[in-house]
C-alpha cells in the first residue's frame, strides 16, 4: 500500500504504525484511512503479535482535524479505528510523545495499553471548542480512570501530566523523554513475553460502580459555570450529560447518546464561534510574505528599558520563557523598586501554589538590572517601556543606536504614539517596530506587533516567532493612534461616557456588558486601570472620568471611582457619591436625559467597536477582519463563544448592524456615521471573509 501520512514497520512480531503528518498529526481523512488500513493488515498478518500506534511528529496528535468540521467527515471514522484496536486479537498499544489531545486520546484509551514519555500531557480539550469528546471519550475514560478525574478532565479541557496519568491509570507505563521509542517497545516486548491479555479495558472496568452514589452535579457545577464564561453553556452541559451516561447506561447506549450530543454541540453558535477563533488566532500572526525560519535571528537576550509596571511585567514574560533579560532604569531607586515588585509578583504566585519556589528562583536568576544603557550591548532585542512622551522615547532610541549593535531589534511598547516618528531617529529604521504588550503584561495574552512603514519583513517574522516563544498571541497591526485595540476601545468608552451623561447608571452599563459575556463592565474596568490615565488636573472636566478624578476618586487605587470599595478592590459597591457627582455634572452641562433600553445600551457599546473596526480594516491597519476579533478576544475579554466584535456583527447580520448604526447616526450625530466599508459590503451583499473584494470606489 502506498502511504503518505503513515509508515508501517514490523520487527520481532511488533508492528509500529507511525503517524507522519506534522506539525500535529491532525487526524484528517487520509491519516485515518491509512491508520485503519494498517490495523486491518496487521490484524490479518500472523507474524504480528502486537500493534503500536506511534508518532513521527513533534507530538503524538492534536486530535480530530478541526478543519473537517466544516466539510464533514469522510473515510474511516475514529470510531472504526477504535473498534479495530479495542477488539483486536493482538496486543494494541498507544505510544504517546509530548501531547495527545481530543480524538487522539480517544484512540489511545481504546488501545489495550498506553505508554507515554515523562514530559507528555494527555487531554480532552474539546470543550474549549464548544464540543464534547465525540469519539467515545465520554464513555471510555470514566471506565478507565476514577470518575472524578474523567469528569474534570473533560469539563475543564485541561490535559494532565504523565505523572498524573500514571497515578490515575490513564497510562500503564512512563518512559524517559529521550528514549520513548526504545523503552516503549521494550514494554511491549515484555507484555508479549508475559502473555499479557489483549484486554478491552475501558468497556469492562468496574470503576463507574464506585462512583454511582455521589452528587456529581454539585461537584461539576463550579467548573461548568467557570467554563461557561469562556465557551458558553452548551458544551459544558452536554459534556456533563454525556459523562454521566457512563454511570447508568450500557456502553453502547452511552456511545450513541454521545454522538447525538456531539453533533448538536458542533452546530451550536458557540462552537462555530470558537472554531472560528481557533483558526483566527493562528492566522493573525501570519504575514503575506514570510521569510524562511532558518534565516531568522530570534532573540535570546532581551533588554527592557523602564522598570515600572509595564517594564517589570515584560521582564517577567521574558524570564518565564527562559530568556535572559536586562532591565534598565534611569535611577537606582526606581530600578530597585521595580525589581522588588517583580519579586513580589512571583512570591504571590508561589503563595497561591501556581509556581514552585525553585521555579521562582530560576526565573529571578534570568532577570538582571542596571542603570547604564551600555549594558544593553549584548541584547538581540531591546523593548522600551517608559511613559508616553515622544521626546523621551526619541532620546532613548537615539541613545540605543549608540549603545547596541546595528542589528539589534529595537521595539517600543508605546500604546498610542507614532512608531514611525520614533523610528525616524534610528539610522537603520528597518529594525524598529512596536511591541504593544497589554497590562498586566505577564498575564494578558495579546501582543500587538506594530509594523512601522520601514520595518523589514525579516524583523517582523523574527518577532512573530519570538511572540510564540514568549507565549503571546500576536496580531500584526499598522501604525495609527491607539493601534487597533485601544483605538476601538476609545470609541467604546466614548459611548459609555455619553450614556452616563444621559442618565444611565455606570453599574447598569456594567451589568449589561457582563451579561453579554465580558468578565467585567467598562466602568469597573476603568476603575481597575485608573481613571486618571490621561487626566489633566488643571483642565475643566469634560467627561465623567474627569469629574470623578477631580473629587479624588481615581479608581481602585484610591478605593473610590465609579464604585466604592469599602472592603477591598474585589468587592465594588454602588456609589451614591459617584452617581450624584455624575448626575450634577450632566445637569450643569445641560445634557438631555433619556431612557435607554438594555438592547440600546448593548448596541451602542458593541457597534461602536464594530463601526471603527470597519474603518481600521479599510485603512489596511489589519490584514483581515478576524485580526480585530483576535485582539478583542485575547486582550479585552470579549466573550470567546461570541467570536469577537466583527464575527458577532456578521452573526447579527451586517444589514441589521448598518440599520442600527444608521438610526444612531440620525439620533446622535456624526460619531455614528456608518463606516463606508460597512455600507459598501451591505450594498454588495458581501460576507466578512470576502471584504477585500468589494468594488473600488
Ligand atoms: C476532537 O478531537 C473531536 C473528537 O473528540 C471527535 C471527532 C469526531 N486540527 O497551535 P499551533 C494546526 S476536536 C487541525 O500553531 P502549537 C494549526 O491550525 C480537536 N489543525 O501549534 C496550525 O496550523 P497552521 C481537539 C490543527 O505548537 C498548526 O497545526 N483538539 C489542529 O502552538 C500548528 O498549531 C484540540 O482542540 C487540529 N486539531 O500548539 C487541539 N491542531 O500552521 C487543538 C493544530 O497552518 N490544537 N492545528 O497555522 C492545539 O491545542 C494546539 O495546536 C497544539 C499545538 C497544542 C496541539
Amino acid at each position: 500500500m502506498t502511504t503518505t501520512q503513515t509508515k508501517l514497520t514490523i520487527k520481532e512480531s511488533i508492528a509500529v504504525i507511525e503517524m507522519c503528518r506534522p506539525p500535529v498529526n491532525a487526524l484528517g481523512e487520509i491519516l485515518r484511512d491509512e491508520i485503519k488500513a494498517h490495523i486491518d493488515a496487521c490484524e490479518n498478518n500472523p507474524d504480528v503479535k502486537a500493534m503500536v500506534l506511534a508518532s513521527n511528529a513533534p507530538i503524538f496528535s492534536a486530535g480530530a482535524d478541526i478543519s473537517e468540521f466544516k466539510t464533514g467527515f469522510k473515510g474511516a471514522s475514529l470510531a472504526s479505528i477504535q473498534e479495530a484496536l479495542e477488539q483486536s486479537k493482538k496486543i494494541t498499544v498507544a505510544l504517546i510523545n509530548q501531547k495527545s489531545l481530543g480524538g487522539a486520546s480517544e484512540i489511545a484509551v481504546a488501545c489495550h495499553y498506553r505508554v507515554c514519555d515523562e514530559k507528555a500531557y494527555i487531554g480532552f480539550p474539546e470543550v474549549s471548542l464548544g464540543l464534547i469528546p465525540g469519539a467515545g471519550g465520554t464513555q471510555r475514560l470514566p471506565r478507565l480512570v476514577p470518575f472524578k478525574v474523567a469528569l474534570e478532565m473533560m469539563l475543564s479541557g485541561k490535559p494532565i501530566s504523565a505523572a498524573m496519568a500514571l497515578e490515575s491509570g490513564l497510562v500503564d507505563h512512563v518512559t524517559s523523554s529521550e528514549h520513548l521509542r526504545e523503552e516503549g517497545l521494550a514494554f511491549v516486548a515484555k507484555l508479549l513475553q508475559d502473555k499479557s491479555p489483549t484486554k478491552p479495558t475501558c468497556q469492562q472496568s468496574v470503576k463507574v460502580e464506585d462512583a454511582q452514589n455521589a452528587d456529581w452535579a454539585s461537584v461539576a457545577e463550579p467548573l461548568m459555570k467557570q467554563m461557561a464564561k469562556r465557551v458558553g453553556p452548551t458544551a459544558p452541559k452536554a459534556c456533563f450529560d454525556a459523562v454521566m451516561n457512563a454511570l447508568d447506561k450500557p456502553f453502547i447506549e452511552g456511545l450513541k447518546e454521545e454522538q447525538a450530543l456531539f453533533f448538536k454541540a458542533i452546530l451550536s453558535q458557540e462552537s462555530q464561534a470558537l472554531q472560528y477563533a481557533f483558526f483566527a488566532q493562528r492566522q493573525a500572526s501570519k504575514q503575506a510574505e514570510s521569510i524562511s525560519a532558518q534565516d531568522l535571528v530570534v532573540p535570546k537576550k532581551v533588554g527592557v528599558i523602564g522598570a515600572g509596571l509595564m517594564g517589570g511585567g515584560i521582564a517577567m514574560v521574558m524570564a518565564n520563557a527562559g530568556l535572559e533579560v536586562h532591565v534598565i532604569d534611569m535611577s537606582q531607586p526606581n530600578l530597585d523598586k521595580g525589581l522588588e515588585k517583580i519579586k513580589d509578583n512571583y512570591a504571590i504566585s508561589v503563595k497561591h501554589g501556581k509556581l514552585s519556589q525553585a521555579d521562582m528562583d530560576a526565573r529571578l536568576a534570568h532577570i538582571h538590572g542596571s542603570i547604564f544603557m551600555a549594558d544593553l550591548n549584548a541584547c538581540d532585542l531591546v523593548i522600551e517601556a517608559v511613559f508616553e512622551d515622544m521626546d523621551l522615547k526619541k532620546q532613548i532610541f537615539a541613545e540605543l543606536c549608540n549603545n547596541c549593535p546595528k542589528d539589534t531589534i529595537l521595539a517600543t511598547n508605546t500604546s498610542a504614539l507614532d512608531v514611525n516618528e520614533i523610528a525616524s531617529v534610528v539610522v537603520n529604521p528597518e529594525r524598529v517596530l512596536g511591541l504593544h504588550f497589554f497590562s498586566p503584561a505577564q498575564v494578558t495574552h495579546l501582543l500587538e506587533v506594530v509594523r512601522g512603514e520601514k520595518t523589514s519583513d525579516a524583523v517582523m517574522d523574527a518577532m512573530l516567532i519570538f511572540a510564540k516563544k514568549i507565549k503571546k498571541t500576536a496580531v500584526v497591526v499598522g501604525v495609527c493612534p491607539g493601534f487597533v485595540g485601544n483605538r476601538l476601545m476609545f470609541k467604546y468608552l466614548k459611548q459609555v461616557n455619553e450614556m452616563i451623561m444621559s442618565g444611565v447608571a455606570p453599574s447598569r452599563i456594567d451589568a449589561i456588558m457582563k451579561d453579554f459575556g465580558f468578565p467585567m463592565g467598562p466602568c469597573l474596568m476603568c476603575d481597575m486601570v485608573g481613571l486618571d490615565l490621561g487626566w489633566q488636573a488643571n483642565r475643566a472636566p469634560k467627561d465623567p472620568r474627569d469629574v470623578l478624578c477631580q473629587a479624588g476618586r481615581l479608581g481602585q487605587k484610591t478605593k473610590a471611582g465609579f464604585y466604592d470599595y469599602p472592603k477591598d478592590i474585589r468587592h465594588p459597591e454602588e456609589s451614591n457619591e459617584a452617581n450624584e457627582l455624575l448626575k450634577s455634572f450632566a445637569k450643569s452641562a445641560g445634557v438631555k436625559q433619556e431612557s435607554l433600553t438594555d438592547l440600546e445600551i448593548l448596541e451602542r457599546c458593541i457597534f461602536a467597536l464594530v463601526n471603527e473596526g470597519f474603518k481600521v480594516l479599510a485603512e489596511g491597519i489589519v490584514a483581515r477582519p478576524s485580526d480585530i476579533d483576535v485582539i478583542y478576544l485575547f486582550g479585552y475579554g470579549f466573550p470567546p463563544y461570541k467570536g469577537g466584535p466583527m464575527y458577532f456583527a456578521e452573526s447579527f447580520g451586517l444589514q441589521k448592524v448598518l440599520e442600527v448604526i444608521g438610526a444612531f447616526h440620525v439620533r446622535y450625530g456624526d460619531f455614528w456615521k456608518p463606516a463606508p466599508l460597512l455600507v459598501q459590503m451591505v450594498q454588495e451583499n458581501k460576507r466578512l471573509k470576502d471584504w477585500s473584494t468589494v468594488s473600488a470606489d
